[in-house]
């Protein structure tokens, strides 16, 4: 299973003095989620996804303040660019939307075997366009949400075989985990 992408290799990055003081418009030394947002374009005119946006933040806000720090900011930056490169790598007609068959092809060389039937459950869930493809902002979104949900799926598919069977309190830690 390759995910291109997990947190933990963020944890040294250069600086980006550059982009911290046009990010960072109240110089409170922090950015906020607010300040991402406004920061961050899905390529299309509406704002990015706030989810999006919250996501990102806590996978490197270390000390749960509600935003990330000069450091962490470089972690976060990096992985938005990277972000940014495989969606125009798996964009393959250029259009600024990744569809069904590209959303496939992206997700098949991360390592997920999915349905024909789930792919279209993944985009009506993602899509907040109604456009029956996904912009960058929830491209991003559906790929760190299947994510957790696998690597929690995981933790109890302890024999790997793609089956796990839960009682009720293992079921609500599941989701306690997730949501
Ligand atoms: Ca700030
Ligand atoms: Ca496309
Ligand atoms: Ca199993």
């Amino acid at each position: 299973f390759h995910f291109p992408l997990s947190q933990n290799q963020y944890t040294h990055t250069h600086t980006h003095t550059h982009t911290w003081g046009l990010v960072d418009k109240d110089r409170s030394g922090v950015i906020s989620d607010t300040e991402l947002q406004q920061a961050l374009s899905n390529g299309t005119w509406t704002p990015f996804n706030p989810v999006t946006v919250r996501s990102v933040i806590s996978m490197f806000d270390r000390e749960n303040k509600g935003g990330v720090n000069f450091s962490e900011f470089g972690g976060v930056w990096k992985y938005v660019t990277d972000w940014q490169n495989i969606f125009r790598n798996y964009d393959r007609d250029n259009s600024g939307f990744i569809d069904k068959n590209e959303l496939k092809q992206a997700l098949t060389g991360f390592g997920y075997r999915l349905s024909d039937q789930f792919y279209n459950t993944l985009i009506e869930k993602f899509d907040r366009q109604r456009k029956g493809q996904v912009a960058f902002d929830d491209f991003v979104q559906c790929c760190i949400v299947l994510q957790r949900l696998t690597d929690v799926f995981r933790r109890y598919d302890t024999d790997q075989d793609g089956w796990i069977q839960v009682s009720y309190e293992q079921y609500l830690s599941m989701v306690f985990n997730i949501v």
